[in-house]
């Protein structure tokens, strides 16, 4: 029997726009889908929000139970156009009535080659451009190491400490956090080397001096001739949403190119309007040799990608580079219509002035409440930072209380940070201000009764 029976057929834009709890959460129809998914799914696969979903769109999700819950948190930056934009259903409606695969290593079709086309053209610098199409976030940094690898003929990669990029074998290895995404997985893929990054709040450092000492690292405990790549978040996501200091990643990807060091930026969760900009890179000044990108590029189909230098992206032998779904048809026709709509609708626009709307807010909080340590981000990518005022030391406790004191009033909010201590923001830019304003304010409440 289906829980879902008598629920709305339709997500999209049409749903009304508020937020209404009928239920506690959850709802007796969601407690039944959690028993079983407790009976059925692995006990690994966690949960932040204990509803069954229905439907989704605007700036709300729906459940079973008939509650409308505010979403900051677009499925992790993933529907940031809006769940079932109108645009991507009707392309992946159209491509399902004509073919859902074939193999795109086995028999070639257009959308694949368009969607290459696209990202060659709208990621960052105006060089020579190839890409390579994928199914998650994680599979596209392991393909850009690779195809980094094959380039210079050597091994060594850096990854940043805070990084995150994904769950397989090797981007758990690139991964900086034991707890939850590593612990107990080992033993790691060899030859990936953790440096510091640029954590303005916490090393109090310029970008300069951050760089100096992320290359003396490299320089002195790896050697730039073993070194294939410099992999990096510019904006980093599960790790805390750090924003770099002014001057450091461009002064690292110089480094690079001096080098023959391939600079790959993972904007898996920066990337596509997210920041204000089509890129984090394009905000930050640096022009990578390689991005990798995936949740945003297609409304929310699976679909990842890794884009860069013509030459670097040629280097693997034919049949190196592949999988049996990367680049699949209905993902593919999604990413054309996201693509059409980030580029012609204003997007980047839309995010600046929610992450103004967010920022504003939050600093306001701020101003009376000194547990807010921080307050930063880029466009509609936000994050609080939460402390022990009198000692500045993260304050994860706080965190995960007042996050869940939202979910329980029905604002989807989602935590990160290496220390627990983060509440970050990623509203869908569908999302009405009004809808905004009103899960700022059930924060703000929740903060006050914490
Ligand atoms: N690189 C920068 O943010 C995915 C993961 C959540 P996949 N982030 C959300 C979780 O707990 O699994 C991410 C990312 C960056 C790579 C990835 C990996 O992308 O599509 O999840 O594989």
């Amino acid at each position: 029997m289906s829980i879902v029976a008598d629920a709305p057929v339709h997500g999209g834009p049409g749903i009304p726009q508020t937020r209404r709890l009928v239920t506690e959460l959850s709802g007796p129809r969601s407690r039944a889908l959690l028993d079983r998914k407790a009976a059925a799914v692995s006990a690994g696969v966690g949960h932040t929000v204990p509803v069954a979903v229905t439907a989704a769109g605007g700036g709300v999700i729906l459940d079973a139970d008939g509650n409308s819950l505010i979403d900051l948190g677009s499925g992790i930056a993933v529907t940031t156009l809006g769940n079932s934009h109108p645009a991507v259903v009707e392309a992946v409606q159209a491509q399902a009535a004509r073919f859902t695969h074939t193999c795109f290593m086995v028999s070639p079709y257009e959308s694949y080659v368009a969607v290459a086309e696209s990202l060659n053209r709208l990621t960052p610098g105006d060089h020579a451009k190839k890409s390579a199409l994928f199914n998650s976030g994680a599979e596209a940094v392991e393909n850009a190491v690779k195809i980094a690898r094959k380039h210079t003929g050597r091994s060594a990669v850096v990854a940043f400490d805070h990084a995150y990029h994904g769950r397989t074998n090797l981007t758990m290895a690139l991964t900086a956090k034991s707890m939850p995404y590593k612990s107990g997985f080992g033993p790691f893929a060899p030859d990936i080397y953790r440096v510091s990054g640029s954590y303005p709040f916490r090393d109090g450092l310029t970008g300069a001096q951050a760089a100096a000492q992320a290359i003396t690292t490299m320089e002195k405990q790896i050697g730039a001739d073993n070194l294939a790549a410099v992999l990096i978040e510019p904006i980093q996501g599960e790790g805390g949403f750090i924003v770099p200091a002014d001057g450091f990643l461009p002064l690292v990807a110089d480094w690079c190119r001096d080098h023959g060091v391939v600079f790959i930026a993972d904007e898996v969760q920066s990337g596509f309007a997210r920041t204000g900009a089509m890129f984090a890179c394009d905000l930050l000044g640096v022009v990578p040799d390689l991005v990798t990108t995936a949740k945003g590029i297609a409304g929310g189909m699976p679909l990842a990608a890794v884009t860069g230098r013509a030459d670097i992206m040629d280097a693997s032998h034919t049949g190196g580079l592949g999988g049996t779904y990367g680049g699949n048809p209905l993902a593919c026709a999604a990413a054309l219509a996201a693509l059409d709509a980030y580029e012609h609708d204003d997007l980047l626009e839309r995010a600046r002035h929610l992450g103004d709307l967010l920022q504003t807010r939050l600093r306001d909080l701020q101003a009376h409440d000194p547990r807010l340590g921080d307050v930063r981000g880029a466009g509609a990518m936000v994050a609080a930072e939460f402390v022990d005022p009198a000692t500045g030391d993260p304050d994860p406790a706080l965190t995960s209380a007042v996050a869940k004191a939202c979910v329980a009033a029905g604002v989807v909010v989602l935590t990160c940070g290496t220390y627990g201590n983060v509440i970050r923001f990623l509203p869908p830019l569908s999302i009405p201000d009004d809808l905004l304003h009103e899960g700022l304010d059930v924060l703000a409440d929740a903060l006050s009764r914490h």
